[in-house]
């Protein structure tokens, strides 16, 4: 497996802030957890590839915003965000090695946050980020089976619910409506953003109760530092594609 990843810029401070208030960033501190986060996913069995950091993107160190990977094909998004559209454009180049490239085009926005593959299904949520727009064209340009998730109080999908396991999701209801997930194990989490890497669920530090529930069912965990990033709604699944 290839992670992409983006080193942290220094005008990370200015990220985006959605649901929280504003704290100032250690950049070093930022850039030293990013790198204990590589590890992690050399760890867990990937070949890790840092694209150089673009300071003119205060949210570029986050790269899953920008594509959807799936086996056949790379779906290159339209940010929700302005000040994100240009992100995408290192990321197509990257990515042309690996996947034919295809675009989400205006008037769709779609952040790759609000996108969860689970085996044939796209689940992606409607955030302020994703419009309906973009779950057609995701339909369209993948031949995929799309399911549109409800979201409330949470920036992304994925910052309500991520896959663990083979049949397992972590979630929290409080933000997202779950019924489009019945038939999975949920295991719920006051914070559900995990990143599942081989058989290796990459989890940040400070959730001592969603950890012990995870090893319960025999899951390898690999815990990292990440709450400097989390200052502005980043979590590990933010900051790599995987392909
Ligand atoms: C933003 O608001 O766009 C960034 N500050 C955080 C993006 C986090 N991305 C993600 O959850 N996929």
């Amino acid at each position: 497996m290839i992670a992409i990843t983006r080193e942290v810029p220094s005008t990370v401070d200015q990220g985006l802030v959605t649901y929280r208030e504003r704290q100032p960033i250690d950049l070093e501190r930022a850039r030293a957890q990013h790198r204990q986060y590589r590890d992690a996913l050399r760890a867990a069995g990937c070949e890790v590839i840092v694209l150089p950091a673009e300071d003119e993107y205060p949210d570029s160190v986050f790269v899953e915003d920008t594509a959807i990977v799936l086996d056949d094909v790379a779906v290159i998004t339209r940010p929700g965000a302005d000040s994100r559209r240009g992100e995408t454009r290192s990321i197509a180049a990257a990515l042309t090695a690996f996947r034919p490239i295809v675009q989400i085009e205006a008037p769709a926005t779609l952040d790759g946050g609000d996108v969860l593959v689970l085996d044939d299904l796209i689940f992606v949520g409607m955030s302020t980020r994703t419009n309906e727009a973009a779950v057609a064209q995701v339909r369209e340009l993948t031949g995929r089976s799309v399911v549109c998730v409800d979201l409330h109080g949470a920036l992304h999908l994925k910052s309500a619910v991520t896959r663990v396991g083979p049949e397992t999701i972590l979630a929290n209801r409080e933000w997202v409506d779950l019924s489009p997930f019945a038939g999975w194990d949920v295991i719920e989490a006051r914070e559900p953003n995990a990143l599942l890497v081989n058989d290796t669920v990459i989890y940040p530090r400070g959730y001592p109760e969603t950890e012990a529930a995870l090893r319960e069912r025999g899951i390898k965990v690999c815990l990292v530092d990440a709450d400097e990033l989390a200052k502005i709604d980043g979590g590990v699944t933010c900051c790599s594609l995987l392909i």
